[in-house]
């Protein structure tokens, strides 16, 4: 790493003027050589005009997309008031009413779970985990993507409160969704099915707190479901009942209305046909930074990137398709696939005009749906470039 090896001991010579430790304060001022430079201000991505981080609609149609651009090594949870909201707090919900979730379906014998059963069993802060909407895209600002320290029961010490029939293949997970106003965009009826192993594997839980304070109302409380790695339209909120079904289930409302953007084959019609909804290694910008270093200009290009299954220190960029793609600097590394991960590129564009900024994993062996569809890709207009 270029910062470490050249400017550690500059570093730590401005360290104490500056108050600043190592480099990874990179993604928030320092200039990466260590030389120390003045930010010019930030560029905007072309052609982005979603208002961020404001509550907007009601029932099914609300939204909040969050500003992922205030992004910083320091500040890498969304605080539960700008957490992307997908579906406001159901009108016909009473929340003064005691919870139950009604656990059945292919049991010795059914039971309603109540919030005082599920207490004990909590596990606290289990998280940081991203979440991410399937329907994520530039009309929203690419803001329905956040990421939280949850608390909450894992699924399979909810299942084994009860005895499971040999018949029960697949968990039917469902949510409330009783809204007054009818939807002008989405199906209600929210529920998901998951095999055991899935459930398992994932590591999926039912979620009562959010960054150490109860669910708030918009996301699901008092009690949500929370899948690890999978897109959000799995991680149903305010959970009223979960249902041990076989193997023959349909496929809810939900499975099918999102079953392209979970990157399913066409819309199966039974439940065991769905691939499960994970989220492949994907990346994008979230901000650029222009900056003068010594005399030159530089575009910082700030990033994140989330989902995958296995850590990779071959992220790689590149600002025009037939440009090759160079490697960005991950710094610290990626050490999970929980949550996201900053990296930063100094970009030094030769001439000006509109740019296409694209990102992949230089490695085959990589699952990365989005990218190679260029799901993420963002547009900036360079106005200035070198010398300033
Ligand atoms: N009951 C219910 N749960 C739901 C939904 C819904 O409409 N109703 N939307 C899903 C979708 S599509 C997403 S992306 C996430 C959003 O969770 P959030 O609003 O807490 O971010 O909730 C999921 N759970
Ligand atoms: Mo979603």
């Amino acid at each position: 790493m270029r910062c470490v090896e050249d400017a550690l001991s500059r570093r730590k010579l401005l360290t104490g003027v500056l108050g600043l430790v190592g480099c990874s304060d990179r993604f928030n001022s320092a200039s990466e050589t260590g030389e120390e430079g003045t930010m010019l201000g930030t560029v905007p991505f072309t052609d982005e005009q979603a208002d961020l981080e404001v509550v907007s609609g009601e029932g099914l149609d609300g939204r909040l997309y969050t500003d992922l651009s205030k992004l910083k090594d320091d500040a890498l949870v969304t605080p539960n008031e700008t957490f992307y909201i997908r579906t406001r707090y159901p009108d016909l919900l009473d929340p003064n009413a005691p919870w139950k979730i009604a656990l059945g379906g292919l049991v010795e014998s059914p039971r309603d779970l109540e919030l005082a059963d599920l207490a004990p069993k909590v596990k606290k802060d289990l998280g940081p985990f991203v979440m991410e909407c399937s329907g994520n895209g530039s009309g929203a600002g690419f803001g329905m993507l956040s990421a939280a320290r949850w608390s909450g029961v894992l699924a399979l010490d909810v299942l084994s409160m009860v005895n499971v029939h040999p018949s029960a293949k697949r968990v039917l997970v469902s949510g409330f969704d009783g809204h007054s106003k009818p939807s002008e965009r989405s199906t209600p009826g929210a529920s998901w099915v998951f095999t055991f192993d899935e459930l398992a594997r994932a590591g999926a839980f039912l979620a009562t707190e959010m960054n150490g304070a109860p669910l708030p109302r918009d996301h699901g409380f008092p009690v949500r479901l929370f899948v690890p790695n999978w897109y959000g339209c799995t991680c149903i909120k305010w959970v009223d009942a979960i249902t041990l079904v076989d193997d023959d289930v349909p496929a809810t409302s939900q499975m099918q209305e999102f079953a392209s953007r979970t990157h399913q084959n066409g819309t199966p019609a039974l439940a065991r046909d769905y691939l499960p909804a994970t989220m492949d290694q994907a990346a994008m910008p979230v901000r650029i930074e222009k900056w003068r270093i010594g005399g030159a200009l530089v575009h910082r290009v700030i990033g994140i990137m989330w989902g995958g299954y296995q850590v990779t220190d071959k992220l790689a960029i590149r600002f025009r398709d037939d440009e090759r793609f160079v490697p960005v600097d991950v710094h610290p590394k990626q050490t999970t696939n929980a949550t996201w991960t900053l990296w930063s590129h100094d970009w030094r564009p030769n001439v000006t005009g509109e740019y296409a900024i694209t990102l992949r994993v230089d490695d085959p062996a990589v699952p990365q749906k989005r990218l190679d569809l260029g799901f993420y890709r963002r547009r900036t207009a360079v106005t200035q470039t070198r010398q300033v």
